[in-house]
């Protein structure tokens, strides 16, 4: 049995299995074989230490992200939350005691459909179009990164997927995205998702991603939750696999 090492040489035991599966498919393209990789809100506002919204370790997955972002993926697309100041998901759009982060929900209707609602949590105010907050964060390698997809941009919707809002919707006006567009017009087979939060934007941008025929992957290792607990990261690990998302590691392994 032979193998591909780092240097594309044919040799022995290859022990980062993404990557010679990459290199591999630039050797032999192949229609059933073209990867896109996805980096999911990698900005400051999500990332220790000052970030209002800041989850857990959020930082320390650049490098990683880097790697990846350095193998021959197809398609290398990176999303960005981009709020108005006055989204509706913020605390600042609500009185008391609807206001309180991380407890307050509300209900919001979609304006493209208005018998329809949706509860939605109440968040800090975060990723502001124009503020600091918003800026991917340095240590990730935009210079590798083909597209930026923009979300949460009109103020009267949620959007944690990078392909719809919570309604679902995608391409229309409201929600203004053409992740799909784009990753379907490249040819695009396998998806592979990185970056926070696991438990909220990289969760609902896999399930949008399997919902829209792909085969996607997310790189647990490569990603950090909200709750990195059984709540949080744990019940969106059950619910991704359900949808036939498989969880990865860097080397190709399945986790657990
Ligand atoms: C996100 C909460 C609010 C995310 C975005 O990127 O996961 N979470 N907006
Ligand atoms: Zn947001």
């Amino acid at each position: 049995q032979t193998s591909l090492n780092d240097d594309n040489s044919i040799g022995g035991p290859q022990p980062f299995y993404l990557r010679s599966r990459l290199r591999m498919a630039t050797l032999e393209p192949a229609d059933s074989f073209k990867p896109a990789l996805l980096v999911v809100d990698m900005q400051e506002d999500f990332c220790p230490p000052e970030g209002s919204l800041a989850v857990a370790g959020g930082r320390e997955i650049a490098p990683l992200i880097n790697t990846l972002l350095s193998l021959p993926f197809s398609l290398k697309i990176a999303t960005r939350d981009f709020h108005p100041w006055d989204h509706i998901s913020f605390k600042t759009s609500h009185a008391p005691p609807n206001n309180k982060p991380f407890e307050s929900s509300v209900s919001i209707s979609n304006p493209l459909e208005t018998s329809q609602s949706h509860e939605i949590p109440i968040w800090p105010v975060h990723c502001v179009q124009g503020t600091k907050g918003a800026n991917i964060i340095p240590e990730i390698d935009m210079a590798k990164v083909d597209t930026i997809v923009e979300k949460g941009k009109d103020r009267r919707l949620e959007m944690f997927s990078g392909f719809a809002d919570v309604f679902g919707n995608n391409s229309s006006q409201a929600a203004n995205l053409d992740l799909a567009d784009r990753l379907n017009s490249a040819g695009i087979t396998h998806v592979f998702i990185v970056g926070i939060a696991g438990d909220f934007c990289v969760k609902c941008t896999a399930l949008d991603a399997k919902k829209e025929g792909f085969q996607v992957y997310v790189l647990e290792e490569a990603t950090r939750s909200v709750d990195a607990g059984e709540k949080g990261w744990g019940a969106a690990k059950e619910e991704m696999e359900k949808a036939g998302i498989k969880m990865t590691s860097a080397d190709g392994h399945e986790v657990e």
